[in-house]
């Protein structure tokens, strides 16, 4: 006999197999059904990721308005080059200067720890008319620290270079610079934002608005226009010494925060996404404020910019992902870039606005050593 409870098991099978029967051979009641179009009922449809539609039109304005702006951003380019990068850092700024920087004449910034010569000087202040300031970076903010055992630290960068890990024996001081010290040097005291430029990069497209005043009425903290993966070899103990961190300062974690951008597992390992530093334009009092402050701290004590490679792009990305909100990090859609040997090509409607020289067929975006496809599905 029936009991009433088995007879209401019988009727919902008897309902989930037809559906799913006719899911398959009926398409049309599949996509009526589907769970994602049963959601967009309540939510309206699915809108493109945010970063996908176009700079609002009131950003563009004619270039007369833009030679006398009613309003700029309190923004500033910085450069941390070499005097030998002298080529390489002029080929980006020239390109710069004509594609951006002409019409909106942001204020330039050069940074070494040595001191730049005057040709130097003489061929960078000749390639614009906007202002450019020359610092020097203050000798505890560049070199290696006492405190980092040196017979651990030499024998870390022997072994990366005899096993061929990519800069293995080289770099340290500058990655630990752009990690935690660049945004405190005396010449950028007085910006909010920045845009760092290395040598030898391309700019493809015509930037006719500004992205500082985005950056500024959005709210946003972080720019980037490339992601993708760190080699581990570089960071084997990083995630441990963040886990650490977060654990003890979990306060200061971002409600909202980008977390799924870094870990597919809410935190218990790093996928090694990281956002590509040669390009940012960035909040530096983000950088400046208490949670990145004690983080970059934290990892420093750990010694693994020395004993380890750990780069600016994954310190920075973490840093971002986890004391900023999702949707103040922003992909720069509309901005063409490449720093070899990956590049950020625009397609369709944003190529043509840009007036882009790159060929769309050659974009990083979703190449499978990219990580935009997760930075997508956080929105
Ligand atoms: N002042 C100074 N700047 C440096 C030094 N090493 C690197 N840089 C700068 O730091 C940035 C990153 O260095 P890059 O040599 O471009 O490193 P990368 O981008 O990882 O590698 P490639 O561009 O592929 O060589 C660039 O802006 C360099 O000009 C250094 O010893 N002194
Ligand atoms: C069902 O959805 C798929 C994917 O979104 C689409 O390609 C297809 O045309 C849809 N079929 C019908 C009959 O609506
Ligand atoms: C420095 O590192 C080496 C190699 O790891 C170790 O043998 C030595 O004890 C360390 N020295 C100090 C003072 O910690
Ligand atoms: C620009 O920003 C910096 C850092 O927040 C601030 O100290 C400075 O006063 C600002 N300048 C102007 C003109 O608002
Ligand atoms: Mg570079």
């Amino acid at each position: 006999m029936m009991t009433p409870m088995r007879y209401v098991v019988l009727v919902l099978g008897i309902i989930i197999s037809l559906h799913y029967i006719l899911s398959f051979s009926h398409e049309e009641y599949g996509n009526a059904t589907s769970l994602s179009h049963i959601t967009e009922q309540f939510t309206g449809p699915k809108s493109q990721p945010p970063y996908k539609e176009p700079v609002p039109d009131k950003y563009y304005k004619p270039t007369e308005q833009i030679l006398e702006p009613d309003r700029k951003a309190n923004a500033t380019f910085v450069m941390l080059v070499r005097n030998g990068d002298l080529p390489g850092i002029m080929s980006s700024m020239k390109q710069i200067e004509d594609r951006f920087n002409r019409k909106f004449k942001y204020p330039y910034v050069f940074l070494n720890e040595e001191p730049f010569t005057q040709p130097f000087k003489d061929h960078i202040t000749a390639l614009t008319d906007a202002p450019v300031e020359f610092g020097l970076i203050p000798h505890e903010h560049w070199y290696q620290p006492t405190w980092i055992n040196e017979t651990r630290a030499s024998a870390a960068r022997e072994d990366m270079e005899k096993n061929g890990v990519i800069y293995g024996g080289m770099y340290r001081n500058m990655c630990r610079f752009n990690s935690g010290f660049f945004y405190q040097q005396e010449l950028l005291q007085k910006y909010r934002y920045y845009w760092r430029v290395e040598p030898d990069v391309k700019f493809f497209c015509d930037v006719d608005y500004d992205p500082f005043l985005l950056m500024q009425d959005e709210k946003k903290v972080y720019g980037f226009t490339v992601s993708l993966y760190e080699y581990p070899t570089t960071i084997p103990t990083l995630w441990n010494a963040v886990r650490t961190f977060i654990n003890s300062n979990s306060h200061l974690l971002a409600a909202d925060n980008a977390m799924g951008f870094i870990s597919d597992d809410g935190g218990d390992t790093y996928n090694r996404c990281h956002f590509w530093s040669n390009f940012e334009i960035g909040d530096l009092d983000f950088w400046r404020g208490e949670a990145y402050t004690k983080f970059f701290s934290y990892l420093d004590e750990q010694g693994g910019f020395y004993y380890e490679r750990w780069g600016d792009a994954p310190v920075h990305s973490i840093g971002a992902a986890l004391f900023a909100r999702k949707d103040q990090i922003h992909f720069f859609n509309d901005i063409g870039y490449k720093h070899e040997p990956f590049q950020h090509c625009p397609q369709g409607a944003a190529h043509s606005k840009g007036r882009c020289w790159c060929d769309p067929t050659q974009n990083f975006d979703y190449e499978w050593y990219s990580c935009l496809s997760r930075y997508d599905k956080l929105f």
